[in-house]
């Protein structure tokens, strides 16, 4: 294979909803490229893209997948991506990387939800996008639907390139309003016999050349001028004003194709070449550190991992994008995430899991490389004096959360290896071992996302793994003062163990004033304050420890061992166990022994009093609660709102965005047990969500009744 140069390159990935025809498109352009001399298709799990186990079950994309083809003398680089949101963590390092988005449309169903998210993910990128209208021979296809639908949802930016003659069963003509010419194609598809246009379309297709010209024009003042004065614009005028709107993102052109029948590729990569940027023409690319790189050989070499994935034969395979310079076979470079030193040994160009051997890759180039020493995704290799570092994709935070564990525990281990290999190639799962639960907890985009997780641990690592739900971290706190003395006392033999201490607690709030007096009992109690301990607990809120005692009735030197014991109770709150929070203790009086008095005699007083204190003192459970944000379509709006009211949620402002409704509520984690995929049945999947941790607040009633009977239970089962 030739070196291709920055401008011989185009970057492209390839979205839509599931069932769009993705992965054929894809299959499609490498067949039309010479990279693949038969084309597969999905039902017979053999194209090029799709060729991971788990997809070939499922029938559909899972992962981003790395592709080339070659064409009119340029390398156009692909990613083919899943539809399904659940596996959004293949669309983000796909959206980082490209320079434009096809957005794939089924012609059967137009705009459906995965169209209008994958579009949403290419704005949040400022990625140009090209429509590419697909199942054009399907008999209930409607493109007037399509183009109504994608009016409503992008407004009047559809720049409509071609249009079908006859879409259904026997499609095989379409009409380019660029070229102004008919293509016809043969069974097989291909290349297309350019016509000139029949007397029949000629309004119609007149009326759309003109639009286009128009719409090319808007975009540079030159070429306003010229189309004034000309009345017209001629090809390569349109193409240059197209490229300018698809950049601002303020046009989308529109192809048609048959991907299946391989009909309208090789004119949409004919497009891709000509209009579509090279890298070369995109901003130049920030740096950790501000230092802005343009895309551009000259200049140190510097590529950036975007994936990384254990594939069968050859171990981890390391994705990147050459940034700057030129990559060549036996460099040095450093990665400067882990400042260690890495040798590129080989070098590929990959169309799924077929590779082959480059020397070298310039900048704005895609490739892989194997057989890194510790290489993950977001890491930059560079020259080693270069220091570039590219800042790491944002993944999108995590939205359904399951407990894992291993059916038999001698494969716990292997389970946390597994895990770990897992989150490496796809980052959207995060894997935590909480203390405080007790469980592993694996968090992604959805129950597909997880149960896929499941699939490999049944289908490829074989280990029995089971999900359960996860805990709630619940927090334990009082609502009025208390107080408690606990005298310690043990007589063993020769020395003996005495500490006693005595105690107020009460419930901790910022800014409270200094204690002076107490009232207990209806009886009066002056306190004068000898100083004062914060402790922040490592998980959320603070123990205030007041020193109030008066004539050293406990030597300041059993005081640590004092907070030591309360400290101990705090950790495990006597309600249901969970750690205890926002309380302050004053300790005002006690008792020593001149011999028996020691450490763990007082850190046994402190602890006791504390926890007989924390039960009068009417203790209370606080529970998580979440910000939640749902955007759900109008007609959508009562179930959702209804399945919310049914959560507890205490709904905080509703408004209306993009044709959303915005709703924001705090609901209580407890509640949120499953609800992506609630949501997404109530909706069909046309609603999104984000949540995020907001605060500790007191459960009600009954769920405390409830959470005790629970927590008893388990006690006297151990
Ligand atoms: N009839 C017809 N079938 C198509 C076309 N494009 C894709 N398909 C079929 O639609 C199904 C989904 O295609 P696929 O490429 O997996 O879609 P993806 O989920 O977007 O990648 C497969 O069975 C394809 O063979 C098309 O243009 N016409
Ligand atoms: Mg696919």
């Amino acid at each position: 294979m030739k070196v291709y140069q920055t401008n011989e390159i185009r970057n492209i990935t390839v979205l839509g909803n599931s069932g769009a025809g993705k992965t054929t498109l894809v299959e499609a352009m490498l067949f039309e490229g010479g990279i693949i001399n038969r084309r597969g298709d999905v039902k017979s799990k053999n194209t090029a893209s799709d060729y991971n186990l788990v997809e070939q079950e499922y029938g559909n994309s899972v992962h981003e997948t790395v592709l080339y083809t070659e064409f009119e003398g340029c390398k156009i680089n692909i990613i083919d991506t899943p539809g399904m949101d659940d596996f959004v963590g293949g669309v983000i390092p796909a959206l980082s990387v490209a320079a434009t988005g096809l957005l794939v449309f089924n012609a059967v169903n137009g705009v459906e939800v995965g169209t209008e998210i994958a579009n949403r993910n290419a704005e949040k990128f400022h990625k140009p996008l090209i429509f590419v209208v697909n199942h054009l021979d399907h008999e209930n296809s409607n493109w007037e639907n399509t183009m109504e639908m994608a009016k409503t949802t992008f407004g009047n930016k559809l720049a409509i390139v071609q249009y079908p003659v006859n879409p259904g069963l026997g499609y095989n003509k379409a009409i380019d309003v660029l070229k102004m010419k008919m293509l016809q194609w043969g069974p097989n598809g291909g290349k297309p016999e350019m016509l000139d246009i029949p007397a029949s379309e000629m309004d119609k297709a007149e009326e759309y050349h003109n639009n286009l010209v128009e719409m090319a024009a808007e975009n540079d003042e030159a070429l306003m001028e010229l189309f004034f004065e000309q009345g017209s614009l001629n090809e390569d005028e349109m193409k240059k004003g197209l490229k300018l709107g698809m950049l601002s993102r303020g046009l989308f052109p529109v192809f048609c194709t048959c991907a299946a029948k391989d009909m309208g590729i090789r004119r949409l990569m004919d497009f891709i070449v000509n209009v579509a940027p090279d890298p070369g023409e995109l901003a130049p690319v920030e740096t950790v550190d501000g230092k802005l790189i343009p895309i551009s050989v000259k200049g140190p070499t510097s590529i950036y991992c975007f994936k990384t994935s254990l594939e069968q034969h050859v171990g981890e395979v390391t994705y990147f994008k050459v940034i700057s310079g030129t990559l060549k076979e036996g460099m040095d470079l450093t990665n400067m995430a882990k400042n260690s030193k890495e040798r590129i040994s080989q070098i590929f160009a990959v169309a799924g899991k077929t590779r082959t051997k480059v020397a070298e890759m310039v900048a704005g180039d895609i490739g892989a490389t194997v057989k890194l020493k510790d290489v993950k995704h977001n890491n930059t290799l560079c020259d080693k004096d270069a220091e570039i570092e590219f800042p790491p994709i944002q993944f999108p935070a995590p939205r359904y959360t399951t407990a894992v564990k291993a059916v038999n525990e001698a494969d716990e281990e292997k389970m946390g290896e597994f895990l770990h290999r897992l989150h490496e190639e796809d980052p959207t799962y995060l894997i935590e071992y909480s203390k405080e639960l007790k469980q592993i907890l694996i968090h992604g985009q959805g129950e597909y996302h997880i149960n896929t997780l499941k699939w490999y641990f049944d289908n490829v690592f074989k280990i029995d793994i089971q999900f359960l739900n996860p805990k709630i971290p619940y927090r334990e706190t009082i609502t009025r003062i208390a107080q408690a003395d606990y005298r310690h006392r043990k007589q063993s033999g020769g020395s003996g163990q005495f500490g006693e201490v005595h105690m107020v607690i009460e419930p901790f709030e910022e800014g409270m004033p200094a204690p002076t007096m107490f009232v207990i009992d209806g009886k009066e109690m002056k306190v004068s304050l000898r100083g004062t301990e914060v402790v922040e607990l490592p998980w959320g809120g603070k123990l205030v420890f007041c020193n109030c005692i008066v004539g050293g009735s406990i030597d300041a030197r059993f005081h640590p061992a004092i907070l030591k014991g309360i400290m101990e109770k705090m950790e495990e709150g006597p309600l249901t166990g969970s750690y205890a929070r926002d309380i302050r203790v004053c300790i005002y009086e006690g008792k020593m022994h001149p011999v028996d008095s020691n450490e763990i005699s007082f850190r046994l007083a402190g602890r006791n009093a504390f926890s007989q204190a924390f039960k009068k003192a009417g203790a209370k459970i606080l529970e998580p609660i979440y910000d939640v944000e749902v955007l759900v379509p109008g007609d959508r709006m009562g179930d959702v709102m209804g399945d919310l009211q049914n959560r507890r949620a205490l709904i905080m402002g509703m408004t209306s965005e993009k044709g959303f409704e915005k709703i924001v509520a705090k609901v209580p984690l407890k509640e949120m047990n499953k609800y992506s995929t609630t949501l997404s049945s109530v909706t069909q999947g046309r609603a999104m969500f984000k949540m995020k941790f907001a605060s500790y607040e007191k459960v009600p009633a009954e769920v405390q009744d409830e959470l005790l009977k629970t927590y008893a239970a388990t006690q006297t089962e151990e």
